[in-house]
């Protein structure tokens, strides 16, 4: 007969086994979209952040200060709405919406089957705006080239601290609404120490959507990472 902690602990590792089979057969459908990517010559970035940081505002500035330049592509994951996929439609990129109904994350499979259903043209880059939060999103692998963390100055210069696996994840860290700093309590520097000391390697960058600031850097690291990875991989 087992003891009820015997049997607690079964069931723990019943769910660890559960997640493990998960995020394997997830790895295998992103090492298969990679591979998609990498043919296409295309670039692709997962963002990621709390809701509101301002991800689909970044993208709208991007798809402006591109236009013309790149051929762009957007994947936008939410729980529920067409909005985010909508408004990058207005610019006139093709924008396909995955609903997950509930669900915190996307995952790679989601992404495979959204590119197969939305006939797109031929993309140099792809956005795909994961959903809304710090933490699901951080160990699905969706095939990307790298993940971009966004952090508001809004949402309090602690953040990379309490939330370190996206920041230590993220090859690049944006703070976003950099205009709202003369409004906010936001150390900058304490931000830049925190990503610092979780991801050496990484790179922060300070942007407003609304006056422009920054906007050029992202978008000029967009075209350097494109351009090497077509070098890379010619
Ligand atoms: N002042 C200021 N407001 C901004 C900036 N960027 C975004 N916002 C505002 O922040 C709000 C949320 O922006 P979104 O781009 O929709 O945020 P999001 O991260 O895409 O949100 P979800 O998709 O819900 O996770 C909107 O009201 C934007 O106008 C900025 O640079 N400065
Ligand atoms: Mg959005």
């Amino acid at each position: 007969m087992t003891t009820k902690t015997e049997r607690l602990n079964g069931k723990q590792s019943e769910v660890v086994d559960v997640r493990t089979r998960v995020l394997a057969a997830n790895e295998e459908a992103a090492a298969k979209l990679r591979d998609r990517f990498r043919a296409g010559s295309a670039l692709v970035l997962n963002l990621i952040s709390s809701p509101g940081s301002g991800k689909t505002t970044l993208l709208e500035a991007t798809v402006k200060a591109l236009a013309g330049r790149l051929r762009l592509a957007g994947i936008e994951g939410d729980i529920a709405t067409e909005r985010d996929a909508d408004r990058l439609r207005a610019l006139g990129i093709p924008a396909v919406q995955i609903l997950t109904g509930g669900a915190c994350h996307l995952d790679a499979r989601q992404v495979g089957k959204a590119l197969d259903g939305a006939r797109f043209p031929a993309f140099d880059v792809l956005f795909i705006e994961n959903v809304g939060n710090l933490i699901c999103p951080t160990t699905y692998d969706l095939g990307e080239d790298f993940k971009v963390a966004l952090l508001s100055v809004a949402e309090g210069d602690d953040k990379p601290f309490k939330y370190p696996a996206i920041f230590a994840r993220a090859e690049v860290t944006v703070i976003t609404k950099s205009d709202l700093l003369p409004h906010v309590t936001f150390d900058l520097d304490a931000v830049s120490a925190q990503v610092a000391t979780l991801n050496p390697g990484g790179r922060l960058m300070v942007t407003s959507s609304k006056t422009g600031e920054g906007i050029g850097v992202w978008c000029a690291m967009i075209e350097e990472r494109l351009t090497a990875k077509r070098k890379a991989h010619a």
